[in-house]
């Protein structure tokens, strides 16, 4: 066996033996001395940091942890949910992807509502059932973290989606006009007055969507989508929503300007170049392409000049929504770019939003704007030039307050509460501690260092700090989010896990004090919550709800006596109740040929007392949360016998939990 997974399998032993202690002296019954856990680091082969962290980051079974992370999935199209600094899994709520177990896309009218109005038929070629989940941003009340709701986009089919903090579910899903892709330009602005989402790899915006490559320049653009929020609801408004026209450069990551900065957004750009590819016409790769320029273009957007704009009337409309023309963006300032060095990634607010920090993946370097000479560049007109659309770039050394030289592959940056800057290094496996400015209440002679450097296995993307992109980071904790795992873990196929490591912010030099894998996704961006900032949560619906709307469900049978079946013409509508361990009726009658409408209630009101609802060859399986109403609809086009069940092992007559839909042959 390797060292490290020697280590791995040891710290979990040791908190199980640690754990002996620590509950027998609260229950008063003695406690672990130190020389009782020394003799188990010992047995166990640990060293005394390793034994240490182990004590660190376990939570006992029955205590919760003090974070919750909020991770994108990748391409699984689901949002994990980890307790920190536990690093357990708590929860995969189903997105953009369909998922069995919670009933989500797989017969419930509310699922597949939420999949199908998040799939625009004039977009897409066939319904479009996956997603590629990259940046998660939970709502803000004044630039801090309020616990209402979570929104995250789809990279690959630009959509992005609203999930519900009261009851972790999926509740929206839109479809972004104009806009087919959408990578890392996602945040919501301090107030959550907007989700903002950009476009990556820009579009014909054609009358018929289509344009050759040869036109890239002229006939394809990027987009910047300001979605305005409900406030009660927390949905995406796009009748109140707008957009701004792009050059079609590939708009990349993006951030919220707040305090200082509220008002204004930053998005990342590469491919300035607008390479298109097609290295097997003749052409050079888009790889290649792509890297030429020294400099790509930070947008920098005033989205409140935006908002008057579009109030006076001075927009376009397109498929539906508002859009500012580019050459409107120009001449109402709401537009300028400032150069940043070579393909950058990352583009990141500093908590009291003086500086922006921008990594480049081909320099070494991260770079600090600072906001307020981006402002005096902008009064004074002081511009290097302008892009091949007329938009002004602000002269470099007019807005940079410094460049710290981290390492190899810069991408994201963190901050904590003490005006350090943690950066991710991808090539070096690293993350870069540094140091900010003196708006960050930095001394002058200690600004802008690198102070430690932490590896990290291997090739890490993103990173975490604790509330680490708000107004008040919490320092205390930092996650690394790694792309590779060789040897980490024991060989299971040659698909290996993701990595997450968990780092302790309060010790110096940092120290990694656990890792754990993940199986089941790849994680970009990720959020870091106070867990008690989540007071929404609830833990019953009230009776009768659809969690949809949140609301009493007009199909609510709130008692086995009011379950019954209604017959109009062809259209069965049929009233269930669902309790411990009976359906009402557990027997359906229908004929071949009827459209049938379940409407089955879930008419618990204990915590946990879930029931499921599967019909065997009909592809129908829901999970009905206590309190919960779903509806379920399907032509009756196969006739016979099924037996429909009961899938969550609710009860000691679980098994008995089931009935019969019977299909009459017409
Ligand atoms: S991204 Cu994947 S490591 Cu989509 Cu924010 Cu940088
Ligand atoms: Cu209800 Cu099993």
């Amino acid at each position: 066996m390797k060292r490290s997974v020697i280590a791995a399998v040891a710290v979990v032993a040791l908190v199980l033996g640690a754990v002996v202690g620590v509950v027998a002296a609260r229950v008063g019954q003695g406690a672990a001395t130190a020389g009782a856990l020394a003799d188990v680091a010992e047995a166990r082969g640990l060293t005394g940091e390793e034994a240490e962290a182990a004590l660190k980051t376990f939570v006992p079974p029955g205590e919760y942890d003090e974070y919750y992370i909020f991770s994108s999935g990748g391409h699984s199209g689901q949002v994990l949910v980890w307790g920190v600094p536990s690093m357990r899994l708590l929860k995969e709520i189903p997105v953009f992807t369909p998922d069995a177990w919670q009933g989500y896309g797989y017969g419930t009218d509310q699922g597949l509502q939420v999949l199908e109005a998040g799939s625009d038929p004039a977009k897409n070629a066939t319904p479009v059932r996956w997603g590629d989940t990259h940046h998660p941003a939970l709502s803000e009340t004044e630039g801090d973290y309020d616990g209402r709701w979570l929104y995250i986009n789809d990279r690959a089919n630009g959509r992005i989606a609203m999930i519900d903090l009261q009851d972790f579910k999926t509740k929206q899903i839109v479809d972004i006009p104009n806009s087919s892709t959408s990578h890392g330009g996602v945040f919501v602005t301090p107030n959550t007055e907007y989700a903002h989402i950009s476009s990556m790899t820009p579009m014909p915006w054609t009358e018929d969507g289509y344009a050759d490559l040869k036109d890239y320049e002229d006939a394809y653009r990027g987009v910047s989508s300001w979605l305005a929020i409900d406030q009660e609801t927390g949905r995406i408004d796009l009748e109140r929503s707008f957009q701004i026209e792009l050059p079609p450069y590939t708009q990349d990551l993006a951030d919220a300007g707040k305090l200082t900065s509220y008002g204004w957004g930053f998005i990342n750009s590469y491919n300035t170049e607008m390479a298109v590819g097609g290295d097997a016409e003749g052409g050079e790769p888009i790889e290649t392409g792509a890297i030429a320029n020294d400099y790509d273009f930070l947008h920098i957007i005033n989205w409140k000049k935006a908002e008057e704009v579009v109030a006076e009337g001075n927009y376009v409309e397109r498929n539906g929504m508002r859009v500012i023309p580019l050459d409107v963006a120009i001449e109402e300032g709401i537009l300028y770019f400032a150069p940043e060095p070579r393909n950058p990634h990352g583009v990141d607010v500093s908590p009291t939003g003086d500086y922006i920090v921008v990594a480049g993946k081909l320099d070494p370097n991260a770079t600090v704007y600072d906001f307020e000479l981006i402002q005096r560049a902008i009064e004074n007109e002081d511009f290097q030039g302008t892009d091949p659309y007329g938009v002004p770039i602000l002269n470099f050394d007019s807005v940079v307050a410094g460049q710290v030289e981290l390492g190899v592959g810069p991408l994201h940056t963190q901050f904590d509460d003490e005006g350090h800057a943690y950066t991710s290094l991808f090539v070096d496996s690293a993350i870069a501690e540094w140091t900010l400015g003196p708006k960050a209440g930095v001394p002058e002679g200690e600004a802008f260092k690198l102070v430690d450097k932490i590896p990290v296995h291997y090739n890490i993307g993103h990173l975490v700090t604790a509330e680490g992109d708000t107004v008040a980071p919490d320092g205390r904790y930092m996650v690394a989010l790694n792309k590779w795992s060789i040897d980490r873990y024991p060989l299971v196929g040659t698909l290996k896990p993701q990595n997450f490591q968990l780092i302790d912010l309060e010790s110096d030099p940092l120290r990694i004090l656990a890792e754990v894998p993940v199986p089941n996704a790849e994680p970009h961006y990720v959020q870091m919550i106070k867990a008690d900032k989540l007071v929404h949560r609830i833990e019953v619906y009230e009776p009768g709800t659809d969690p949809l709307t949140m609301t009493t469900s007009e199909f609510a049978t709130l008692s086995p006596d009011d379950a019954r079946v209604e017959r109009h013409g062809n259209v069965v509508d049929v009233y269930m109740t669902a309790m411990r361990s009976h359906f009402t009726p557990d027997i359906v009658r229908v004929r071949e040929g009827d459209t049938v409408n379940l409407h089955i209630t879930n008419i618990e009101t204990t915590p946990d007392a879930t029931h499921g609802f599967a019909i065997p060859q009909y592809n129908v399986e829901a999970s009905l949360d206590p309190g919960e109403v779903v509806n379920i609809t399907f032509e009756a086009t196969k006739t016979g016998s099924f037996a429909f069940y009961c899938s969550e092992f609710c009860s000691a007559l679980h098994l008995e939990m089931r009935g019969w839909l019977l299909v009459e042959p017409k």
